[in-house]
C-alpha cells in the first residue's frame, strides 16, 4: 500500500456545492443513486478528469447532464469521469449489500437495522464521490424502505418531507443546510424508539433532542439525554458555541468500531456509552457517557463548523475535542479526579506509543491507513499541547483565542497551523517555538537539579526529546512547568508560580529560602513530560500528605512507590532498603487513609498504584512478569500493614442507600479498593468480604468491584459468583462484556486459559467489536497472562488478528501496539513477541490496516 505524505497536499479540483443521495434501503441490497453539482475550483490545478474514490463497489450507470454516458473508468476502485465543461452534473448508480458489510466502515446492518459510518474513509463504500475532508457540500437526502422493518429514517441536518408509497414502502427527504465534507454523512433506518427533549440556546431557540434505541432500553438513557442538555449549555458558557440546527439526533447501536461518532445533527453512538442504569453501569460507565456525549457534542463547533482539510491535521479536531470534553468533565464532578484520571490515561497509554514503534507526531507526516492514526497521541496528546497554550495564556487570554479561531475559520476545511496561528494572535502569545509540539514525537525528558546556595534556591533542568522512528534529531521546546516551593520550617509555598524551559539547559533562580525548600514541580501536570528527579523520600512523603496541589499529592505518591518498584525491578535495593522504602510508602498510606480533609473520590485515586505499563516505561527494557510480581509483592504488604484500616474503610463505606452523589460515589471506590488491597494481602478475608459486598449489592459498581477481587482469587466464591452474574446478567450484551473482560484481566493465575475457553463460549463472536475488545484488549492489557514466558499470550493475540483482520481490518489493527512493544521487553519474550508479528507479516491479503502496523512494529 502507498505511503501519503502530508506535503503532497493538493486542493481537488472540483467543487461540489450541492449533492443528492437517493437510497432504496434494504438489508441485502441498497440501491444508492448520487447526484453531484460540480464546478471547477478557481483555487486549484484544473483538470480534465473528475476523480471518485469508490471502495468495493462499481458503477452500474453514470451520467452527465442527464445522459448516460462511457466517458468513464474503473482505476484501482477510482472512478475517473472525463469532463469538458465549467460545470456538469453528474449522476453516478451503485448498489451495496449492508448485510455483509463486516468492517462496519459505509453503510452496514446491526441487529436488523441499518447505519453508516463514514469517518475517516467509509462513504467511498458507499458511492464514488471525493471522499476527502476538504470537499464540502450541503446534502439532499432521500431515503425510502419497509415501513415495519425500517419505520424511522434518519440522516443529518432537518426532515423535510415524508410520506407512503402503496406498495408498504415509505419515504423521507431530510436536508441538511450546513455544508460539510463526506465522513459527517449519516443516515440510519430502522425499528427504534426514542427518549425526546428539548433544549433552549442562549439566542433563545427551540432544538428538539432525540436519544434513539432499541424499544427495551429506553428507559437507559436518561443520564445519556442529561448529558447531553449539560453539554449544550456548557458549550455556550465556556466557549461560546451555540447549537446551529432545530433537531440533535443521538442513535445507540451495538456493532461499532469506536466509542461514537459526530455526523452533523445525527451522533451515531456505541450503545456502550448511551445506555446507563444503576443495575447495569458503573460509576465509570456514567462518567464515560457524560465525556463521550459532550465529545461528539462539542465535535459540532470544533470538527464540524471547522472541520479538518486533511487526515493529517486529525489533531486540530480531536486534540481540541478531547481538551473540551476534559474541561465539561472537571466542571460536572471533581476537577481534580479527572485531571488525575486523564494523565493516568495519558501515561499508560500515550506515553508507551510515544516510546515505541508507532510514535508519531501529533501532526504525522505520513501514512498508508489513516484508520490507524486515531491515536492516544493525535487524541490525548493532542489535547495536552493544547493544554499548555490554555496554561501559558491563562484562561481569559486563551479564551480569546478559541474566539478568533472559530471566528476565523467557520466553514473551513482548516490546518492544525490555522489554530496556532488563531491562538497566538488571539491570546497574544509567541507560539514560534512552540509549534515544535506539532512535529517532533517523543515525550520530552527533563532533569532536574536543586542547589542551595546560601539564601538562593536554583533549579537546574535540561530537557532532551527522545529519538522515534523517523526522527533522530529533536530541538528544545518551550515546557510550561507551574511550580511551588515548601518552605521547610512552615511547611507552606509563597504561591504558585509558571517557569517555562525553552532550552535545552536552563536553570532558575528563587531567593530567600534560608533552607532548601521541597518543589512540588509540573503542578496540575502542566506538561506531557517525564521529570527525571532525586527527591528526598521525606519530601515524597511529605508533598504525598499535604501538598496543596491534588494533582502533586498523587504524583508525590506515585513518585514515591515508581522509585520503590524501579529499584527493587533493578535489583538495587537491599533488604534493609526494602523496608525503610516500604515504611515510607506505609506512612503515606496512613496519611491518605486518615486524613479527614479528603474527600473519598480524591482518598480512592490516590491509593491507587502506578500501572504497569507506566513502570514498564521507567526501565529500557522490562520484564513485565517481574513488574506485575513485585507490584503485586507490595499490594500484599500494604494489604497486610493496613488489613484493619481497610476494613473498616469497606465497613464504613457499606450499607448506604444507592445515590449517584460524589459521596457515595466515594465510598463505593473505597470499597473497590479496599478489596484490591485485601485481596492482595488476606484473600480469605477478602473473598468473603467480595461474595457479601457481591449479592448484597444494589449497583452495578458494587458487583464490578467484588467480581473483579473474586475474579483473581483461588477460591470457592469465584465460580459460584461468576456464575451468578452470567445468570442475571444474560443476554443485556454490555453487562456480559463486563463478565468477560473480567476474567480476562484478571489477576488469577489460568488466566489465559479462562480466555482460551472463554474464546469457545457461545457468547462469544468475532463480529463484534465490544465483545472482542472485552475479552482480547483485556487479556492484551493483563500483564502476567499476555506476557507468559512460553508466548502462549502473544500466540492468542497474533491468531486474534489473523482471524479478525479479514472481518474487520480496523479492529483487528488495534491489536497490534500490544506486540508491538517488543523492543522494550526482555531479551526472551521479545523474541516471541517478534516471531508473532513475523507470523502476521507472512499471512497472505493483510489489510492495509494490519499491514501498516505489523511492518512499523517490525520496522
Ligand atoms: N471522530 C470519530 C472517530 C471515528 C474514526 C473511525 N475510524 C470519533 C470521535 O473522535 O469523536
Ligand atoms: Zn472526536
Amino acid at each position: 500500500p502507498q505511503l501519503i505524505l502530508r506535503s503532497d497536499y493538493k486542493p481537488f479540483p472540483w467543487l461540489l456545492p450541492d449533492v443528492s443521495l437517493d437510497f432504496k434501503l434494504s438489508l441485502e441490497k441498497t440501491r444508492v443513486s448520487s447526484r453531484l453539482e460540480v464546478q471547477r475550483n478557481p483555487n486549484a490545478v484544473p483538470s480534465p478528469v473528475l476523480e471518485l474514490n469508490g471502495d468495493g463497489i462499481t458503477p452500474l450507470e453514470v451520467l452527465i447532464d442527464g445522459e448516460v454516458v462511457n466517458s468513464w473508468v474503473l482505476e484501482d476502485d477510482k472512478l475517473l469521469i472525463s469532463l469538458s465543461g465549467e460545470a456538469h452534473a453528474v449522476e453516478v448508480v451503485t448498489e451495496i449489500n449492508p448485510s455483509t458489510n463486516s468492517q462496519l466502515m459505509g453503510l452496514y446492518a446491526s441487529n436488523g437495522m441499518l447505519c453508516t459510518q463514514c469517518e475517516a474513509e467509509g462513504f467511498r463504500r458507499i458511492t464514488f464521490f471525493p471522499d476527502r475532508p476538504d470537499v464540502l457540500s450541503t446534502y439532499s437526502v432521500r431515503m425510502s424502505g419497509d415501513s415495519v422493518q425500517f419505520p424511522v429514517l434518519l440522516a443529518n441536518g432537518n426532515c423535510v418531507a415524508s410520506g407512503r408509497h402503496q406498495d408498504g414502502t415509505h419515504w423521507a427527504e431530510w436536508h441538511d443546510p450546513w455544508p460539510k465534507p463526506s465522513y459527517l454523512f449519516a443516515l440510519v433506518a430502522g425499528d427504534l424508539v426514542a427518549r425526546k427533549d428539548q433544549f433552549t440556546t442562549m439566542s433563545g431557540k427551540n432544538v428538539e433532542l432525540a436519544i434513539w434505541v432499541r424499544e427495551g432500553d429506553l428507559e437507559r438513557t436518561e443520564h445519556a439525554m442529561e448529558s447531553l442538555k449539560r453539554a449544550m449549555k456548557w458549550d455556550e458558557e465556556a466557549f461560546g458555541r451555540e447549537y446551529d440546527l432545530d433537531l440533535f439526533n443521538v442513535v445507540a447501536v451495538s456493532d461499532f468500531n469506536m466509542g461514537a461518532m459526530e455526523n452533523k445533527g445525527l451522533n451515531i453512538f456505541n450503545t456502550k456509552y448511551v445506555l446507563a442504569e444503576p443495575d447495569t453501569a458503573t460509576d465509570g460507565d456514567y462518567d464515560a457517557i457524560e465525556g463521550v456525549i459532550g465529545h461528539e457534542y462539542f465535535h459540532n463547533w470544533s470538527g464540524n463548523r471547522i472541520t479538518c482539510r486533511d487526515w493529517f491535521q486529525l489533531s486540530l479536531k480531536e486534540g481540541f475535542t478531547v481538551l473540551r470534553d476534559q474541561l465539561f468533565s472537571q466542571d460536572m464532578g471533581s476537577a481534580p479526579v479527572k485531571r488525575i484520571e486523564d494523565v493516568r490515561v495519558l501515561r499508560s497509554i500515550q506515553f508507551p506509543e510515544d516510546s515505541g514503534p508507532l510514535a508519531h507526531p501529533i501532526r504525522p507526516d505520513s501514512f498508508r491507513e489513516i484508520s490507524n492514526f486515531y491515536t492516544s497521541t493525535i487524541y490525548n496528546k493532542g489535547a495536552e499541547v493544547i493544554r499548555m497554550m490554555r496554561t501559558m495564556a491563562g484562561e481569559e487570554r486563551f479564551r480569546k483565542g478559541t474566539d478568533l479561531y472559530f471566528d476565523r475559520h467557520d466553514g473551513e476545511a482548516a490546518t492544525c497551523e490555522d489554530f496556532v496561528q488563531s491562538i497566538e494572535d488571539g491570546a497574544g502569545l509567541d507560539l514560534t517555538q512552540f509549534r515544535l509540539w506539532y512535529s517532533q514525537a517523543g515525550t520530552p525528558k527533563v532533569t532536574v537539579r536543586q542547589e542551595q546556595d546560601g539564601t538562593t534556591t536554583r533549579l537546574h533542568l535540561t530537557q532532551s526529546v527522545p529519538p522515534t522512528p523517523g526522527q533522530m534529531d529533536k530541538k528544545p521546546m518551550p515546557i510550561p512547568l507551574a511550580l511551588a516551593l515548601f518552605d521547610r520550617q512552615t511547611e507552606e509555598h509563597r504561591g504558585e508560580e509558571l517557569i517555562v524551559l525553552n532550552e535545552a539547559e536552563q536553570s532558575f533562580e528563587f531567593s530567600d529560602y534560608d533552607a532548601a525548600p521541597i518543589i512540588s514541580l509540573n503542578r496540575g501536570f502542566s506538561s506531557p513530560i517525564s521529570i527525571e528527579r532525586n527527591v528526598p523520600r521525606e519530601d515524597l512523603v511529605f508533598l504525598a500528605a499535604r501538598d496543596d496541589d491534588p494533582f502533586a499529592r498523587y504524583e508525590a505518591m506515585q513518585d514515591l512507590v515508581v522509585s520503590h518498584l524501579v529499584s527493587a525491578l533493578r535489583g538495587v535495593l537491599s533488604d534493609a532498603d526494602r523496608a525503610d522504602g516500604q515504611e515510607a510508602i506505609l506512612k503515606a498510606f496512613s496519611a491518605i487513609l486518615e486524613d479527614s480533609a479528603l474527600d473519598d473520590l480524591m482518598r480512592g485515586e490516590l491509593l491507587i498504584l502506578p500501572s504497569p505499563a507506566y513502570l514498564s516505561e521507567q526501565l529500557e527494557t522490562s520484564n513485565p512478569q517481574a513488574i506485575h510480581e513485585e507490584r503485586e509483592r507490595l499490594k500484599a504488604w500494604l494489604g497486610t500493614q493496613c488489613a484493619g484500616q481497610f476494613e473498616a474503610l469497606h465497613q464504613r463505606a457499606s450499607g448506604g442507600a444507592y445515590s449517584r452523589d460524589a459521596a457515595a460515589r466515594g465510598l463505593r471506590k473505597l470499597k473497590a479498593q479496599a478489596l484490591i488491597y485485601l485481596a492482595a494481602g488476606c484473600p480469605e478475608k477478602a473473598a468473603k468480604m467480595a461474595a457479601a459486598q457481591y449479592h448484597s449489592a444494589d449497583n452495578m459498581t458494587d458487583r464490578q468491584s467484588a467480581l473483579i477481587a473474586l475474579a483473581g482469587l483461588d477460591v470457592p466464591e469465584r465460580e459460584e459468583v461468576l456464575d451468578a452474574f452470567y445468570k442475571r446478567y444474560q443476554g443485556d450484551a454490555l453487562a456480559i462484556d463486563k463478565w468477560f473482560s473480567i476474567q480476562a484481566q484478571s489477576l488469577h493465575p489460568k488466566a489465559i486459559e479462562h480466555v482460551k475457553a472463554l474464546a469457545k463460549h457461545p457468547d462469544f463472536t468475532l463480529k463484534n467489536p465490544n465483545r472482542v475488545r472485552s475479552l482480547y484488549m483485556a487479556f492484551a492489557a493483563n500483564p502476567h497472562a499476555f506476557h507468559a514466558a512460553d508466548g502462549e499470550g502473544y500466540r492468542m493475540i497474533a491468531d486474534c488478528i489473523l482471524a479478525l483482520d479479514p472481518i474487520n481490518p480496523q479492529t483487528a489493527a488495534r491489536f497490534v501496539p500490544p506486540l508491538g512493544r517488543w523492543r522494550r521487553i526482555e531479551p526472551g519474550r521479545a523474541a516471541l513477541m517478534r516471531a508473532e508479528l513475523e507470523r502476521i507479516a507472512d499471512a497472505k491479503q493483510l489489510s492495509r490496516d494490519t499491514f501498516e502496523q505489523v511492518s512499523r512494529s517490525l520496522g
